[in-house]
């Protein structure tokens, strides 16, 4: 899964990336219009508790892909710049909109005061009108070719009915379709179905008063979409960041944050996208997977390694919050919390699993 970061030029993409990634790259006004990649380590207590207890030679986070696409000014209009930036939009698979909100004047001299608002709604804008393009190309194209694959007509059909939606101001996502039709439109991803997270860069200032410009208005336009939210302070963090670890959690408590932007970021991400961890644990290894919520065990096995879920024969599981709380696996055993699952379990968030197999 990879995770593109996306928003107007100079809102603190660059700066976050790094924040979320440990990279090092170029902030400011350098105009490179890079894409990075990198990939960050999802915090998560849980791991930190499992590895104590069993002091394993490796522990592992889950992690999260993110590209980091630069801003491009809409009077740059469609260069062939923006069109390959949209393709990098349209191969994420999920976008996270960072919008400034923070006070600079150095920023604010290039790139004019914050309008956190007019940047979010521009960008769904932008969003709703890229993919109007792309179906109407689409469209075209189908209606302008002779031999036609027998799929073609209900394709246009499903085309059409996008189309109208969007002419609507109305996402794709919001459309409903059929198994049928869904299978039908296999391949074909738009933007404007893409999972959204909304990422608004504060300072210091905005943290401790609680507030920025546009804030009720932000918040509003987001709920309505489903668009979960959260609040960074990403040149602050990134600083913190370069700290002496003993010395970050005094100065995150100074600044009453009690998580990391990775943190919250990821929380948001994994309830938008219907993800869940389960974990593996040992005195090799303590590791914690990512599934789609709903996921059975035999899939999940498939995570691990593919012979585990070919010779899958059933899954020990016990529970994270009954470890965390007796603090053993002997204890977990004696108190019958110890469970056998067969390949249609369905996997909850915190269990921790060993699975049998035989290939
Ligand atoms: N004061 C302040 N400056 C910030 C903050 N976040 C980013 N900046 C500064 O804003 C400028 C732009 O940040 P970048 O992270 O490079 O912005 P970007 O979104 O990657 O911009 P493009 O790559 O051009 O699209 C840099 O000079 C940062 O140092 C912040 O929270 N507070
Ligand atoms: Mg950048």
């Amino acid at each position: 899964m990879q995770i593109g970061l996306v928003g107007l030029p100079l809102a603190g993409k660059t700066t976050f990336f790094n924040l979320l990634t440990g990279a090092n790259c170029e902030t400011g006004f350098t105009g490179a219009g890079e894409v990075h990649l990198g990939s960050a380590i999802v915090p998560d207590a849980r791991i930190d508790f499992l590895s104590g207890l069993y002091k394993p030679r490796k522990t592992i986070y889950a992690q999260i892909q993110f590209k980091d696409i630069p801003g491009v000014r809409s009077d740059e209009g469609a260069s062939n710049l923006a069109v390959k930036l949209l393709d990098e939009v349209r191969g994420a698979d999920a976008l996270v909109q960072v919008v400034r909100a923070f006070n600079s004047d150095e920023v604010s001299s290039v790139a004019g005061e914050p309008n956190p608002f007019r940047e979010l709604s521009d960008f769904a804008a932008e969003l709703l009108l890229a993919d109007m393009g792309a179906i109407e190309n689409r469209i075209n194209r189908m209606k302008n070719t002779r031999k036609l694959p027998k799929e073609a007509p209900a394709q246009l059909a499903v085309l059409e009915r996008l189309l109208a939606a969007l002419e609507n101001e109305q996402p794709v996502s919001s459309v409903e379709l059929t198994e049928a039709e869904q299978e039908i439109m296999v391949g074909q991803s738009f933007l404007t179905e893409k999972p959204l997270i909304l990422a608004v860069n504060i300072d210091e200032a905005q943290l401790a008063a609680g507030d920025y410009p546009d804030r009720d208005r932000v918040r509003a336009f987001a709920s309505e979409r489903g668009i979960p939210v959260i609040e960074i302070c990403a040149q602050t963090e990134m600083e913190i960041s370069q700290l002496p670890p003993e010395d970050r959690a005094d100065f995150m408590a100074d600044l009453g944050l009690t998580e990391s932007g990775v943190g919250r970021l990821a929380q948001a991400a994994y309830e938008r996208l219907g993800l869940i961890s389960f974990f593996t644990v040992g005195d090799d290894e303590v590791r914690a997977w990512t599934i789609r919520r709903g996921t059975i065990a035999k899939k999940a096995a498939g995570k691990v390694h593919s012979d585990i879920e070919r010779g899958f024969i059933r899954a020990e599981v016990f529970r994270y919050d009954d470890i965390f709380e007796l603090g053993s696996q002997v204890k977990i055993k004696e108190k019958g919390l110890f469970r056998l699952e067969g390949k249609e379990y369905v996997v909850k968030d915190g269990d921790i699993i060993n699975f049998r197999f035989n290939v």
